[in-house]
């Protein structure tokens, strides 16, 4: 079994892969995407470590002069909507090194840093090589990556980064964002036609046309100022602080603040753990005392935006007081979340069964996302959490089990949805079946 599920997620990954990167799907997501490409990458690095390193590279040739690291790279033509024509990237990089959009995602990146150099070191040799060669020429463009954030996101250090579209936190349609899109009402724009809908069995497991509506908008109101940021903060309809971009970033700071201390960048190295640090504690302070999860905050209105969605279990991604990590713990496997009776895989659903907002077969509304739980599970094992990371891992591999891959499963039947051969899915179990 374990062999087979290793032989299939391998399969996936070289049926997706163009030769220097890997697209986030074959035909839902025919392109290359931010967060995708670093959790493709921890995979790819247990079957090869210069191919992983090749990921990486070829996104990283996409940053733009600001710092920041696009969420998606169009190297070729597709059908995919909002494609390079809607985005126009050459307004604000000019001249363009690659087509891209003009927006970024969570930085999940410095995981795959910290992975493949401790794949490369355990096998020794050229990978050894290539590992540390990597990381040591690629460090600055990283560096100014995390600094860009920590310095455009959020100006005045609160210690939580704004975003300005849903796709920016990854999880487009999540209910935390309800509020926020409730406020966005989109005037006269150009016609659209999407595409997305075309490659998923049922039309209800993406977003609505009226979610999508307003995605647009967005993006059209960003291309309107030529992507100048602070005009964005300005005029953009959609202004929030996102606690789980946040917790990503002070754990993503934090490695790259060691991985900065070890290669010699001495002052790089104790500003990013500023950085980690800075933004550890704006998670910290984002926990509702009642609930015990964490808020994200519409920064137009001033309102907490509380969820019951992955979003509050931020403290488990960017750590936390050993106390705070205890409850999150608890509620995570508790009866609301992993431990609700009519769940078929003890992992985590993106809403929790008991919210209003559930939506078993929806998007980022209710489903399990498997990469979603190799994250808990990665960074519980990096937090002193290895029993929590040790159940997700195996109940995750089981629910990998049908070798569909899928982007996201049905959390009661089990059932795969959304695409399939999905890569981050295969990295995903690739990379547990590897782990000690
Ligand atoms: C989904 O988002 C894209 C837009 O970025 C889409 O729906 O077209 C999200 O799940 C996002 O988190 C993910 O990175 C992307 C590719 O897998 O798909």
């Amino acid at each position: 079994m374990t062999a087979a599920l290793a032989d299939a997620a391998a399969a996936v990954l070289r049926g997706n892969d163009l030769g220097h990167l890997t697209v986030a799907s074959p035909d839902l997501y025919p392109h290359q995407w931010s967060w995708d490409t670093a959790f493709v990458a921890v995979g790819i690095s247990r079957l090869s470590v210069p191919r992983a390193v090749a990921e990486m590279t070829s996104l990283l040739a996409a940053q733009w002069p600001s710092g920041m690291i696009p969420h998606i790279v169009f190297d070729r033509p597709s059908a995919y909507f909002p494609g390079p024509e809607r985005w126009r990237s050459e307004l604000a990089i000019d001249p363009p090194a690659l087509r891209t959009s003009g927006i970024c995602q969570p930085p999940v990146h410095s995981v795959a840093l910290a992975c493949i150099l401790q794949e490369g070191r355990r096998r020794g040799g050229s990978d050894r090589r290539t590992a540390e060669d990597f990381v040591a020429a690629t460090l600055p463009g990283w560096l100014a990556w995390h600094r860009w954030l920590a310095e455009s996101r959020d100006p005045e250090g609160h210690g939580l980064v704004e975003i300005h579209h849903s796709w920016e936190s990854g999880m487009d349609n999540s209910p935390r964002w309800d509020f926020p899109y409730s406020r966005v009402v989109p005037g006269e724009m150009e016609r659209f036609t999407r595409t997305d809908t075309r490659h998923v069995g049922e039309v209800r497991q993406r977003p609505t046309d009226e979610e999508y509506r307003r995605y647009i908008w967005l993006v059209d109101q960003m291309v309107a100022v030529r992507y100048d940021e602070e005009a964005i903060r300005k005029t953009i309809d959609f202004h929030v602080a996102d606690v789980f971009f946040s917790a990503l970033l002070a754990l993503a700071a934090e490695i790259i603040g060691e991985l900065a201390e070890e290669f010699g960048h001495r002052d790089d190295a104790d500003e990013m753990l500023a950085v980690a640090a800075r933004f550890r504690a704006g998670v910290a302070a984002a926990v509702d005392p009642e609930t015990g999860l964490a808020t994200d905050r519409d920064l137009r209105s001033g309102r907490l935006l509380h969820s019951a969605t992955l979003s509050g279990f931020a403290p488990l991604i960017s750590g936390a007081d050993a106390d705070v990590l205890a409850r999150q713990r608890e509620l995570l496997l508790g009866p609301d979340w992993c431990g609700h009776r009519e769940l078929r895989h003890a992992v985590p659903p993106s809403t929790s069964p008991a919210a209003p907002q559930f939506d078993r077969r929806r998007y980022w509304r209710g489903p399990q996302w498997p990469v979603m739980t190799w994250l808990f599970s990665w960074a519980a094992r990096r937090q002193g959490g290895a029993e929590l990371a040790g159940r997700l891992r195996e109940e995750a591999l089981r629910q990998l089990g049908d070798l569909s891959f899928a982007e996201y499963y049905d959390p009661m039947s089990g059932q795969a949805l959304g695409s399939r051969n999905q890569s981050w899915t295969a990295a995903a179990a690739l990379d547990w079946m590897a782990w000690s």
